[in-house]
């Protein structure tokens, strides 16, 4: 998950180490809470077949976590031999910085907490299940994997020129309500949507939200929500397509957004290639 929240953290940060880590600590979770893990998971699951991406679905079924809440150490043994990640606890969210520099050297932060039973349907905050069922299968994908880490890379360096905030909406319309062209239509390989009850039929069903074709500088200059239901989707061909449009070096990017205006979250431009 993504976005600034301005009301106080749910997370424990006082035990973190340097990095912002802590331990996952499995005794933690009540039986309620695995209960309501296998209530989340058995919800979203069964959306997954009709509007989740196939490179999604292959994976989740592989990793089959519907049982309980994983253990991180459980997963990083297939994660870290697949494509070089691992998975680290953190109290929940990070400071830009700290999160950027982990995906830069291929560690995904995931929450320790899960959300409250009263939650089931809406939460502002990345708890364990949003970055777990939403985030993690995804990173078992090669060239998805290459893009988080390449995405990274460019957060660093993003810091040093003031530009996150554009940086903060590519990862929004992409990795957390990102929209995918396939052979059986569009479907999501977002984590924000796939790990949300209601968004996930929405986004591809609704007559409501725009829907326009990926073009890296639109998507930076787009403000977005982050306690609404999105009001538009960029749509991708490929992943490899979102790893080579943001291969080249970002600086020159900048430049030329500082020249553009902000768009609003529910606007659409001339240019616009809707889908
Ligand atoms: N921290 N734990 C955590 N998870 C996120 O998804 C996250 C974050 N901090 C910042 C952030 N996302 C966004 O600002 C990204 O756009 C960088
Ligand atoms: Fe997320």
């Amino acid at each position: 998950m993504a976005g600034q929240t301005d009301h106080p953290l749910r997370g424990d940060y006082s035990q973190m180490r340097p990095d912002y880590t802590v331990e996952q600590d499995y005794s933690r979770y009540s039986s309620a809470e695995q209960d309501l893990w296998k209530r989340l998971y058995a919800r979203q699951s069964a959306l997954v077949p009709k509007y989740a991406c196939d490179e999604f679905i292959h994976i989740l079924g592989q990793l089959n976590f519907g049982a309980g809440i994983p253990h991180f150490d459980e997963i990083n043994a297939k994660l870290k031999p697949a494509t070089g990640w691992t998975l680290v606890a953190v109290p929940g969210l990070l400071p830009d910085d700290v999160f950027f520099t982990h995906l830069a050297n291929r560690r995904f932060p995931v929450s320790v907490w899960l959300r409250n039973p009263e939650e089931f349907d809406y939460i502002v905050e990345p708890d364990i299940f949003h970055d777990f069922f939403g985030h993690v299968p995804l990173l078992f994908n090669k060239v998805f994997a290459d893009y988080l880490e390449a995405y990274g890379k460019g957060g660093v360096k993003a810091k040093g020129l003031n530009a996150l905030d554009y940086l903060a909406r590519l990862y929004w319309y992409t990795v957390e309500f990102g929209l995918i062209e396939t052979p059986k239509g569009l479907r999501t390989y977002g984590a924000g949507i796939l790990s949300s009850g209601g968004e996930l039929p929405y986004c591809v069903e609704s007559d409501k939200p725009n829907r326009i074709r990926f073009d890296l500088l639109r998507v930076m200059q787009s403000k977005y929500k982050i306690d609404t239901f999105q009001e538009t989707y960029f749509v991708i061909d490929s992943f490899k397509q979102l790893f080579d449009a943001t291969a080249p070096d970002f600086t020159p990017y900048y430049a030329e957004l500082r020249s553009r205006p902000d768009i609003a979250a529910n606007a659409t431009i001339a240019d616009d290639k809707l889908v």
